[in-house]
């Protein structure tokens, strides 16, 4: 599987990640491939990346000219803005699939456990419990815990199975933000409605009007981020605890080399709780122990991990474009995945250390590596085994060296939106009312959200790191999620000390409340916490009306997912200013990009922005805010 490498590659143009970028120089010096080394070799396509193609159907597929996008049309006499607008369209179908089905597994899940079928788990959180039941309307006075579980089990299935009416996280919406989507016809009915109609708008011959497709695009998103993925965070904290600061450790230098090292990687919290059970079960410790291991140490990857790590400060290994190389460490003795963001490359990267990798959802399977099925009704039968494959790679299969990067780097995760509501408003003022007060007093000029991928076609964490330094100078809050978050902690700015980092007005802020400049709030899904707090800042007042007259925005600057894609349109739909980086599946100059980059805000909604360079990008999100601040006639 070793292939020898005759080209040479300047790393340190790669990534800022030191652990990674360790594990390069090891991965290059043995000739293993990956996916930094794949993208230097695969130049992306000029016309695909410009979305200037489609291949919707047999009389295709049809190339038009990106230097040029109105001098020719599809055969089917597609325009580009259809083109362009079709393929967003398919982007946005794809990570709402994503992140809703993610939520209904969820919502399974909390189904059986209401109904007895599941045993491992429980309802941990029934404060939180009835919180999200009285957001959706069910009167939650004198009921029993069970009860209440029900009756927000069958309203929560709403949010994907319903044909006609508006999901039920509509009511948790603003009233002006609403009474927009409402007037463009844009609040979803059920998910699978939603992504349904999509797809078949963005088919041949159906939705060649741009603009109508967009609409839909919005619908379909806003089904994601107010539907699948905020009943995928609700349900996980109901069922696991929601997150609550804590101090946790990131980077690869949590592997211990005298401990069977296990790492769990994807995004559906359930694998990775019972996993957490399989470790800490003596008789496996013992087991480890038996076979020379010190112990077993857990460790999570991407936003499963972000997850563990804010829920329960498992520590986690590294972002995205980590997940091969720290298997290059040779210290990996197993790496469980379930669902999305899993490189098939992880297959040969595994193969070539000895690193026992599972598959365990059967919506996730890869060619070649062992499936070992994870059943919610009987978990352990599937973590228990993986442990025992780890125990035994750790035994009989290691490699003669392993290397560990030294790095670990401490902070403070776990901001859940009703944390930052109670260390904000303190104990007697439990609201967003100070931060409000913050944003209005000047102290806060705004908030953003940076979140999202890393991506091999830009320095992996140098976009994330940068934008967050610069915004944070500038006062601006940073709340984060899934990759970035983690990239950010490596660098460092998770911790109270960060403070020094921003700006005066802000550093007092974290100073008297002891908090971090930029706060994790877990994973991908987990981004529906910066809509209730959008939804938080708009009920207390003072700021507007609408999420669309907040001084916020938010950020995307390495991102590769469609999901991500999905995520922009929700917050763009929802009122937020979004910036994305890497590239953007537009040209400029035709009416489609104008529809996303300017048309949209004066429809009511937020806007697309586009920049490569993080400080612009900074610049551009700053810029907002204040046109925002100027608006509210807060400025100065
Ligand atoms: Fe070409 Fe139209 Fe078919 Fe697309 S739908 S491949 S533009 S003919
Ligand atoms: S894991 S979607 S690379 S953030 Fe959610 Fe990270 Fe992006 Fe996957």
């Amino acid at each position: 599987e070793k292939k020898e490498k005759k080209k040479e590659y300047n790393l340190k143009e790669f990534t800022t990640c030191e652990s990674t970028l360790m594990m390069l120089q090891k991965a290059a010096a043995e000739g293993v491939d990956n996916a930094f080394f794949r993208a230097a070799e695969m130049k992306p396509c000029p016309i695909g990346m410009e979305s200037a193609c489609c291949k919707h159907c047999a009389m295709g597929p049809c190339r038009l000219n990106p230097k040029d996008p109105y001098s020719r049309v599809g055969v089917c006499g597609a325009t580009i803005d259809t083109i362009a607008a079709r393929n967003f369209a398919r982007m946005v179908a794809s990570g709402a699939a994503a992140h809703t089905d993610h939520g209904m597994t969820m919502l399974d899940v909390f189904r059986d456990v209401v109904n007895g079928k599941i045993k491992d788990y429980k309802i941990k959180d029934e404060v939180k419990l009835r919180e999200v039941a009285k957001s959706v309307g069910i009167e939650v006075e004198g009921k029993e815990t069970l009860e209440i579980a029900k009756e927000l089990y069958h309203e929560l299935e709403k949010t994907y199975t319903q044909v006609e009416g508006e999901i039920p996280f509509a009511k948790r919406v603003p009233p002006k933000t609403l009474e927009t989507w409402r007037k463009l016809g844009i609040v979803p009915r059920g998910a699978m409605r939603e992504i349904m109609e999509l797809m078949h708008r963005s088919h041949m011959g159906v939705d060649q009007d741009y603009r109508n497709i967009v609409l839909q695009c919005s619908r379909t998103a806003l089904a994601d981020g107010w539907g699948g993925s905020m009943v995928a965070t609700e349900i996980s904290d109901i069922l696991f605890g929601t997150p609550k600061p804590l101090v946790a450790a990131v980077n690869m230098g949590n592997l211990k080399e005298d401990h069977v090292n296990i790492i769990v990687h994807g995004h559906e919290p359930n694998l990775f709780e019972s996993m957490i059970d399989s470790v800490n079960d003596p008789k496996l410790i013992e087991k480890a122990k038996e076979a020379g291991a010190k112990g077993i140490q857990l460790l999570g990857m991407c936003c499963s991990g972000a997850e563990a790590l804010s829920r329960h400060g498992i520590p986690h290994a590294g972002n995205f474009m980590s997940t091969e190389a720290v298997l290059v460490t040779g210290a990996v003795d197993a790496m469980a995945v379930d669902v999305q963001c899993i490189k098939q490359g992880l297959s040969t990267v595994a193969k070539c250390y000895g690193t026992r990798l599972f598959t365990t959802n059967p919506r996730c399977k890869i060619e070649g590596v062992e499936h070992i099925e994870f059943h919610e009704r009987e978990p352990r039968k599937c973590t228990d085994k993986i442990v025992e494959m780890a125990i035994e790679r750790f035994k009989n299969g290691r490699p003669d060296r392993i290397v560990i990067p030294p790095r670990r780097d401490f902070g403070v995760h776990g901001f859940s939106h009703e944390y930052i509501n109670y260390m904000l408003g303190g104990t007697f003022r439990a609201s967003y009312k100070p931060l409000n007060e913050n944003i209005i007093n000047g102290k806060i000029r705004g908030v953003a959200g940076v979140v999202g991928c890393t991506n091999p076609r830009v320095r992996q964490d140098w976009v994330h790191v940068e934008l967050v330094k610069e915004l944070i100078k500038n006062n601006v809050l940073v709340v984060q999620t899934g990759c970035s978050q983690i990239a950010l902690a490596k660098a460092g700015l998770m911790k109270p000390d960060a403070a020094v980092l921003a700006g005066d007005g802000l550093a007092e802020v974290c100073e008297a409340v002891g908090m971090p400049p930029v706060l994790g709030l877990g994973s991908c899904v987990d981004n529906s916490r910066i809509l209730i707090a959008c939804a938080e800042m708009v009920r207390i007042g003072g700021l507007g009306e609408s999420i669309a007259d907040l001084p916020v925005a938010g950020a995307a600057p390495e991102y590769m997912s469609e999901k991500a894609i999905c995520i922009g349109q929700y917050f763009v739909a929802s009122g937020v200013y979004t910036v994305f980086g890497v590239t953007f599946p537009t040209i400029e100059g035709t009416k489609f990009h104008k529809h996303l980059f300017e048309e949209l805000e004066e429809m009511g909604l937020g806007k697309w922005g586009f920049a490569t360079d993080p400080i612009e990008m900074a610049h551009k999100m700053i810029a907002h805010i204040d046109k925002k601040r100027e608006a509210l006639g807060i400025m100065g």
